[in-house]
């Protein structure tokens, strides 16, 4: 383990490697002791390096076994090894040379998961970001692209499949019992992109054809006996791949395309070459096991991973700098392909959801970064929402700023310029300058820059000239690092809507409007419209297309009107939410902002839209998902007591329970669906029943109590069992109900995994006191382990990210319980030790005992001996 205090890695030191590796050939023996690597890579050395130059290659914790040059065995003083790297000397004169290296492993051991590592006895591989070198010395940086041939050879009865990136070669039998496969990848590719895999699997095989004709075999391998289990992805992957050819002129370029899900996995899944290893939640579904959120899941995923074949394999990145390059682009490609599939509306209400509880936090607090940060110690702490998520934002308003077929053509541009390189954002911006004709200069800044800008807006009404003005002023606050900051371009979607409610053309002269969209590029724009006959209500920020914080003092009856008619979906359901965080916020602050008559006119209007049968049941469902408990809380942004926030919420949820009454269960009762899990009206549904049902539970609708049981007891699919569960262990209030059907949930499902992590995870939610006893009862439960990653998870991470009446119970005592598991897993793996530990990052926003208690928690992790690079990076920045 490296434990003392790491490097930092700064983007302004990147140089270009002394030495290429053009060629890799690997020769791999599979033992879950000892595996042997043999591995001979052609060495190029660079223009401008001294034949003096020594040959530094990259590992981690390997044993090497042997080392030669063009054939011929090193001798000691011509290499030395420290346990980061392999340095070569006196090196041959010639340009171009042979480097053989033999290392052993034992992947049984290896708990990190990153390097070859064994999954319920299935060999696999995690190789980005710098997991390569923990199993060869190697050039281990994405802009060393090689060809790689690789030979895998195994027990033939522990591993009939073995599998590595490309096409598949010659495969044979071998003496005792062992066999052989060889596979060739014709695509020079950088290490991070390298798989193997060697196991007992089953598969689930498929054809597609490519538009231009070209024939290629699909397979998904999983555990044995659960093929049939991997039907939905691989309906979405063929889905993902026409898509991909129809939108962005993107054609799959191997002859076979190769999934492979395995249960111990550190992250969702991996886009290895023609070798896609997923974590199994993101393959394994059926309506049995599955709810309707797991395909939905599912499908983006298995997309995410299929497109990054071009946007990450074909174009890779220059550096981990420039990671946002392939993530942010493939986010949003994967979130336009489900706004495809799926309901647009409903799919960005779910994005912008995700971004605001996830990234807009990591952006306000400790964390922040830029969407391409500058320095950083552990690369694996930088796979974070903001490059993600706000990176898929950059690349939408680029979308919105240039229109579609611009942007098209920029695409175009950026896989006709860069195929086969390694890039870095500022090529992946020249493309649209130059395919749209624009700067985007000032928009580079979005790069840059962490914090989440503020538009505050301000509106005048002169009567007498029938003149509207919008004035809209950009702000971002200072973060970590970065005090003063630049302006950035923003485009603003918005409308004008008439008293009736319609939508009103814009009449302007300013420049900053093109479309429907105001283009802020300044601290301050003015927008005057003529030509209205009465005030108009303003929609701003439709569609949400800029990852801004809008601040508009928006009477409560605007905000309702916006509720009720606006043409943009998405703003309807933001006007309501963004009604009901105020209204909590208000509320748990004892604040005066809102009347009884306010409060009353907002339940009016959400229970309005739940009962309206012409909106879609999906969208009617988030509009009822209330903000929670942590958005209300950071919302208030300070001193915040959670049980104060509970009790505001808890409140609120039966005034809506109550006006929702018998209509509530009425409209529960008539959405009886179809089993069909993969039917999308169907799911909908089943969305809008489960969102009713705390309601009705909370509020002690008559028939409720019995119609949940009744629920959970005749579930037809996983989304009614575990629907019903968990609102009947959240808002029963029936304690003897709620044991009885956890149980039978148990007993139906100890022996799946991943559903027993729902079980775990549901009752991570438990609020209060009971909540914290329930979590330390689940911490010594048998099935609990902290060396499957998604298990740890399922019960760490919604108790210390979203139930602080549980966490700060007992003066806080979940932060010391939550601190002493993160040490435990420090020891075994670190990467998902730091990224658990990033869930509480909104400590501060709470009430000085309880976080104080955090700061107590933090420094005891602090001080741990040895700590991982990757959990002192994050401490530091929680502490700082
Ligand atoms: N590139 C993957 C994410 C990923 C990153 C690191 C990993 O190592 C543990 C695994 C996966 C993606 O974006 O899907
Ligand atoms: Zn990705």
């Amino acid at each position: 383990m490296r434990t003392t205090t790491a490097p930092v890695i700064r983007l302004k030191n990147y140089t270009p490697p002394a030495y290429t590796i053009t060629h890799v050939d690997m020769d791999v023996s599979l033992a879950a002791e000892d595996t042997v690597v043999t591995t001979t890579m052609k060495v190029v050395r660079q223009a401008g390096t001294p034949t003096s130059a020594p040959l530094v290659l990259d590992g981690d914790e390997l044993s090497l076994d042997g080392l030669w040059i063009n054939g011929d065995k090193a001798d000691d003083a011509n290499y030395s090894t420290t346990p980061v790297e392999l340095k070569i000397h006196r090196l041959p004169e010639t340009a171009a040379f042979d480097v053989t290296i033999r290392t052993r492993l034992a992947p049984v051991k290896n708990t990190k998961l990153m390097g070859l590592y064994q999954s319920s006895g299935v060999f696999c591989t995690q190789c980005e970001a710098e997991g390569f070198r923990r199993i060869t010395y190697f050039l281990d940086r994405p802009d060393v692209l090689a060809v790689y041939k690789v030979r895998l050879e195994a027990d033939k009865a522990t591993c009939p499949i073995l599998l590595a990136n490309g096409n598949p070669g010659e495969a044979g039998e071998l003496p005792d019992g062992r066999h052989f496969a060889v596979w060739h990848d014709p695509h020079p590719k950088p290490s991070y992109l390298f798989a193997m895999v060697g196991g007992d699997l089953d598969v689930l095989s498929d054809t597609f054809t490519t538009a231009s004709g070209r024939h290629v075999d699909l397979n998904i391998y999983v555990e044995t006996g659960k093929a049939a289990q991997a039907a939905y992805a691989m309906d979405a992957l063929k889905r993902s791949m026409v898509w991909d050819e129809l939108e962005y002129g993107c054609e799959y370029d191997l002859e076979v395309f190769n999934i492979v899900a395995v249960s111990d996995f550190n992250m969702g899944a991996m886009e290895n070459k023609g070798l896609n290893v997923f974590n199994d939640k993101y393959v394994l579904a059926d309506a049995d096991l599955a709810t309707d959120a797991d395909f939905a899941n599912i499908e983006a995923i298995i997309a995410h991973e299929y497109f990054h074949n071009w946007t990450g394999n074909r174009i890779t990145c220059r550096d981990w700098f420039q990671l946002c390059l392939k993530e942010g682009l493939t986010v949003y490609r994967d979130q336009e392909f489900s706004a495809d599939q799926r309901s647009r509306a409903v799919q960005r209400i779910q994005q912008v959801r995700w971004l605001k509880s996830g990234q807009f936090p990591e952006d306000a607090g400790p964390l922040a970064h830029p969407v391409r940060p500058s320095a950083y110690k552990e690369i694996n702490n930088f796979y974070t929402a903001t490059v993600y998520q706000k990176g898929a934002e950059l690349v939408r308003m680029i979308a919105t700023l240039i229109g579609p077929e611009a942007y098209r053509a920029g695409t175009d541009l950026y896989f006709e310029r860069h195929d086969g390189e390694a890039a870095v954002v500022e090529d992946f911006l020249k493309c649209f300058e130059d395919a749209a004709g624009v700067d985007l200069s000032q928009f580079a800044r979005w790069y840059e820059q962490a914090g989440t800008p503020n538009v505050d807006v301000e509106e005048e009404w002169d009567a007498g000239s029938c003149k509207y003005t919008l004035v809209l002023r950009q702000h971002t606050p200072p973060t970590p690092g970065q005090q003063s900051k630049k302006l950035v371009p923003i485009p603003v979607r918005f409308g004008l809507m008439g008293s009736d409610g319609s939508d009103i053309e814009p009449r302007t002269r300013s420049s900053a409007v093109k479309d429907d969209v105001i283009v802020l590029t300044r601290r301050e724009t003015k927008v005057t419209f003529t030509g209205l006959k009465t005030k108009p209500t303003p929609s701003l920020l439709r569609g949400f297309s800029a990852p801004v914080k809008l601040n508009f003092a928006e009477t409560q009856a605007s905000r309702l009107f916006r509720a009720e008619h606006d043409s943009d979906l998405f703003n309807r359901w933001e006007a309501l939410d963004g009604y009901g965080l105020s209204l909590l916020s208000d509320d748990a602050t004892g604040g005066s902002s809102f009347t009884e008559k306010d409060r009353e006119a907002f339940v009016l209007a959400l229970c309005k839209t739940a009962l309206d049968d012409s909106i879609e049941p999906q969208f009617r469902a988030n509009a009822l998902s209330l903000p929670n408990e942590m958005a209300v809380a950071r919302n208030i942004g300070k001193n915040v007591d959670p049980a104060i926030v509970q009790q505001s919420r808890s409140a609120l949820l039966k005034s809506i329970g109550r006006q929702l009454g018998k209509r509530g269960l009425d409209l529960m009762t008539k959405l009886d669906t179809d089993p069909n899990a993969d039917d999308l009206a169907a799911s909908g549904e089943r969305a809008l029943k489960y969102s009713l049902l705390p309601f009705l539970l909370v509020s002690g609708v008559e028939g409720a109590h019995n119609l949940a049981q009744s629920q959970f007891v005749q579930a037809k699919t996983m989304t009614d069992r575990m629907g019903a569960l968990s609102a009947i262990v959240h808002f029963s209030g029936d304690e003897v109900m709620s044991e009885q059907c956890l149980e039978a949930f148990y007993d139906r499902y100890e022996d799946n995994d991943l559903v027993l992590n729902t079980w775990f995870t549901l009752q991570a939610m438990v609020p209060n006191a009971a909540g914290l006893e329930r979590f330390e009862r689940l911490l010594d439960h048998p099935k609990f382990s902290l060396n499957n990653p998604n298990r740890a998870r399922s019960l760490l991470g919604p108790f210390a990210a979203n139930n602080p009446t549980a966490f700060y119970a007992n003066g806080a005592k979940g932060a010391t319980l939550f601190a002493q598991q993160i040490m435990t897993l420090d020891d075994k793996n670190p990467q998902i030790a730091a990224r658990l530990l990033t869930v509480i990052s909104s400590y501060r926003v709470f009430k000085a005992p309880i976080s104080d208690a955090v700061t107590e928690a933090l420094r005891t992790i602090r001080a741990k001996e040895p700590l991982s690079i990757d959990v002192q990076e994050i401490v530091d920045s929680l502490l700082s």
